[in-house]
């Protein structure tokens, strides 16, 4: 890889940004000098980052022309306005939010599925939904073998996703309700504390969310397969880190849970943890907060489908479902310059 290369993230105080800061000391990412930006809001204050303390910057005051590489988590009217004048000056952006991913001409990435399609970028690679990441890094190797014809979906999605004031009114409303007194939702919808709520990003005219669309739209752009049958039901449960699904898949060729689970085993970013026993599966908690992999435990043949193989992934939202993706995105970039 490169020697040294200028890095700006853009949302460094966000949930998602603060991973990436994260994230590019943990792994050794050459980072020449780190430019951590957001609003007016945050600006003066400072992040840590190879134990020095560097203050955060305006966006909206920001030079991009010294920058190789952009890591963009700001939501995305931010990305609308700011991603192509980054790029413009020279600077590849990695962009986490939704506004680019549908757009034909930019690739979606997820490294472990098609690391191929970051050739073909013209300044701005995007960076899929965690919900889709998770999803496609445990489904490509089945995918490839056997091919996939449906997938059902039912999410399980840390408030994390939702950024921090969403993580913060987790926390306050457990505080409050296991001290017998009432709350009031602020951040989501309702209650979420001791609830589940089915409503992840907007309603469309279809009946489904914004997030459950995004799933279908992202993965078939993913595998290069608009055949694809995809039925997702996104849901919010009450867990701080770490989403998870229950995948009910119809391959186009019969497979075994055993040949399943040897092709897992063998994938990039799979960790399979499948034993029919107490705790022999993955969770949030113990193998989604704070972890890399994409952990796939319930391996097995669905009784009332000849071609139906169910799993239950559960990966780290802000990590490999956000942050740690658009990090592989640029280790992809310039490993060869
Ligand atoms: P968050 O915790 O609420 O943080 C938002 C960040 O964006 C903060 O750093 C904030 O800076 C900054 N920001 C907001 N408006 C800005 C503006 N006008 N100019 C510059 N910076 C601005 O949210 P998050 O969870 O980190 O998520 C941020 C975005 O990342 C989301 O909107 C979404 O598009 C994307 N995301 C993607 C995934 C995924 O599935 N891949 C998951 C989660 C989030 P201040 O401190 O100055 O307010
Ligand atoms: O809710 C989640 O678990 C994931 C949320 C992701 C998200 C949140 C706000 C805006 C996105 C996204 O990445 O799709 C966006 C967005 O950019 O549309």
């Amino acid at each position: 890889m490169a020697n040294s290369l200028n890095v700006a993230v853009v949302g460094a105080t966000g949930a998602v940004g603060e991973a990436m800061i994260g994230i590019l000391e943990q792994r050794s990412f050459p980072v020449g000098c780190l430019f951590p930006l957001a609003s007016e809001r945050s600006a003066g204050s400072t992040i840590n980052f190879r134990g020095k303390s560097i203050e955060v910057k305006r966006l909206d005051e920001f030079d991009f022309s010294s920058i190789d590489v952009g890591l963009f988590s700001a939501g995305g009217s931010v990305s609308a306005v700011f991603a192509p004048k980054a790029a413009s000056s020279g600077c590849v952006v990695v962009d986490n939010t939704s506004y680019f991913r549908n757009d034909p001409e930019i690739p979606l990435v997820v490294p472990e599925v098609n690391a191929h399609a970051i050739d073909g970028h013209d300044g701005i690679i995007a960076n899929p939904n965690c919900s889709t990441i998770q999803m496609v890094v445990a489904l490509k190797p089945i995918y490839d073998a056997v091919g996939i014809s449906r997938i059902n979906i039912a999410t399980y999605q840390a408030v994390s996703g939702a950024g921090k004031r969403a993580i913060a009114e987790l926390g306050q409303q457990s505080v409050e309700l296991l001290n017998g007194r009432p709350v009031s939702p602020i951040v989501m919808p309702k209650q979420i504390a001791f609830n589940v709520l089915p409503h992840i990003d907007e309603f469309q005219e279809n009946g489904y969310t914004r997030e459950e669309m995004k799933m279908i739209w992202e993965t078939q752009k993913i595998l290069g397969d608009d055949t694809i049958c995809i039925n997702p039901t996104c849901v919010r449960v009450p867990v701080f880190y770490g989403h998870s699904e229950a995948l009910h898949i119809e391959t186009r060729e019969k497979i075994t849970a055993k040949a399943v689970r040897e092709l897992l085993q063998a994938a990039p970013g799979v960790v399979v943890i499948d034993k029919c026993e107490p705790g022999g599966y993955p969770t949030p908690v113990s193998d989604g907060a704070d972890c890399d992999g994409v952990y796939v435990g319930r391996i097995r043949e669905d009784v009332s489908c000849a071609q139906g193989i169910n799993m239950w992934v559960v990966s780290d939202n802000i990590r490999k479902g956000a942050a740690l993706n658009s990090v592989q995105i640029a280790e992809h970039l310039f490993k060869s310059v």
